[in-house]
């Protein structure tokens, strides 16, 4: 009877404590276990729940059902504050890179996001100025002699306002457009995001739209597009098309390079006399040329016009190179009967010991590699310049032979240029097809986040007229120079 003192008489409440609790027990294991079976059954009910929605969603998406809410906020433009102008623009950030801080009224003129855009680009400036600071001290205390000369020249760093009238021209065929896209980006990357120079595009046929819509997309400045007039890429009417079309043969049999190409022959002497002619050209007095497939290895931290402008050089380049002589059998038997009509163009102080090795007797085949060109505008204007061109075009030597711009431009400004007015550009890592010029000091390379091998360095090598150049120069070459060769 032990067993049922709990439900005895002597405390009867604790029976109905004992039901209570019994049902409790039984509710909670009956509703627990139930309500895992839920868990279950509501994501799965939620799974079937939201494919039904999505079906929902997709067949009102297909229907062109336009259910999704729409915010308010977004509903609107926001009430656009009106545009304030490149003058005001220029004097805020004057303003903050005199310390400024651009509080004066005309910070008021700009909308925020003109602000932001303007003090972005002051600190870029102040940033790329600090850099080049740091790098002409490098670079100084690393030099030898002859070279401090050089480094002690005028820093180039252009403020945000103080471009150069500056532009990259390329000339270029539709068909070309991605291996040209690959350059613009690396020259974007490496130099012009910084300050967003204008790029003039040149082709004897018109521009697709794509090509204009990708290179507009990825060029910091203005774009401009360029149709060469019939007249800058032509046989003039004094050219013999028989004897054109045989040595074009002749140059094929020999496998000359370009031997039998029209096209090519059009390209050299556009690029000779007519480039700078060209109107979209006008307006700029300094010229990058840009060709496609060409790489930049190194950032450039400087501004390459602004350097060129403030040291009065005129003519700049990065190979210089041998030439086929076979391209140019009568070329400098031409340009001496020139000169000797014409001496007064021959500069005083000139470069002629670079292209000839015995006085101008004869031509030692040794350009200034025309891929890469940052030159004045004004020198191919110059008088001197159109004379001789006119002399050489007159020959009919760009389709008899196959002159080549490179050293049509190289001669020229060998002897009608002061030395003093050519820049070798040693710092900028550069590549063209086979040949490329890479900065032989490692240090240098790693400040630079150059991508290039020094081992595929061309300066120093047979082929190159590097040595020459230094030595005509009266540059000391760089001590890793020896390693290179
Ligand atoms: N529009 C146009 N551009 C050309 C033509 N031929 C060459 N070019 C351009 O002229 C430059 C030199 O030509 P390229 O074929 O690179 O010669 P290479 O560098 O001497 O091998 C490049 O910028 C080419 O895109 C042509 O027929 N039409
Ligand atoms: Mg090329």
């Amino acid at each position: 009877m032990k067993g049922l003192t709990l439900f005895g008489t002597r405390s009867p409440y604790l029976k109905y404590v004992a039901v209570v609790l019994t049902v409790l027990v039984i509710y909670t294991l009956t509703h627990g276990a139930t309500s895992y079976t839920n868990i279950n059954q509501n994501v799965q009910q939620q799974q079937k729940q939201q494919s039904t929605s999505q079906q929902e969603v997709a067949r009102d998406q297909a229907a062109g059902a336009e259910k999704v809410q729409v915010p308010e906020e977004l509903k609107h433009e926001a009430a656009a504050k009106p545009k304030a102008s490149l003058e005001d623009i220029k004097k805020f950030q004057e303003e903050l890179m005199q310390g400024k801080k651009g509080e004066s009224a005309v910070g008021d003129l700009l909308s925020d996001e003109e602000r932001k855009a303007a003090v972005a680009e002051v600190k870029e400036w102040a940033q790329a100025q600090k850099e080049a600071k740091q790098e002409n001290l490098d670079q100084k205390s690393a030099l030898k002699p002859q070279e401090k000369q050089e480094g002690s020249q005028k820093q180039s760093q252009a403020t945000p306002n103080e471009k150069v009238s500056a532009t990259f021209v390329t000339l270029a065929r539709n068909q070309e457009l991605y291996d040209l896209i690959k350059s613009i980006r690396v020259v974007e990357d490496r130099f012009n995001r910084k300050y967003n120079y204008d790029w003039v595009f040149l082709n004897d046929e018109e521009f697709t739209q794509e090509f204009k819509d990708l290179t507009t997309a990825i060029v910091s400045g203005k774009t401009k597009y360029g149709k060469i007039p019939k007249e800058h890429w032509s046989y003039p009417d004094w050219i013999d098309l028989e004897r054109a079309a045989a040595s074009r043969k002749k140059m094929k049999e020999d496998k000359i390079i370009y031997g039998d190409s029209e096209s090519y022959r059009h390209m050299c002497r556009f690029e000779s006399g007519f480039f700078w002619r060209n109107p979209l050209l006008d307006e700029y007095e300094w010229y990058w040329r840009v060709e496609p497939g060409i790489e930049i290895n190194c950032d450039l931290n400087y501004d390459l016009f602004k350097y060129m402008q403030d040291n009065d050089k005129v003519y700049g380049f990065t190979i210089s190179i041998h030439e086929f002589e076979k391209t140019i059998p009568t070329l400098w038997q031409h340009t001496k009967d020139f000169i000797e009509k014409n001496k007064q163009y021959v500069a005083e102080d000139n470069f002629l010991d670079f292209i000839s090795d015995d006085g101008g007797k004869t031509y030692n085949l040794c350009h200034f590699w025309s891929n890469f060109e940052i030159a004045n505008l004004k020198f191919w204007r110059s008088e001197a310049y159109r004379k001789y061109f006119e002399y050489l075009d007159a020959t009919g030597g760009f389709f008899y032979e196959r002159w080549g711009d490179a050293p049509v431009h190289s001669i020229a400004a060998a002897l009608f240029l002061p030395k003093s007015k050519i820049h070798y550009f040693e710092d900028v890592g550069y590549r063209h097809h086979v040949y490329g010029q890479c900065p032989l000091n490692a240090q240098f390379r790693y400040e630079h986040k150059c991508s290039c091998d020094p081992n595929g360095d061309f300066t120093f090598r047979g082929y190159s007229c590097g040595k020459k150049y230094f030595d005509t120069m009266g540059l000391t070459k760089p001590v890793e120079w020896q390693q290179y060769q």
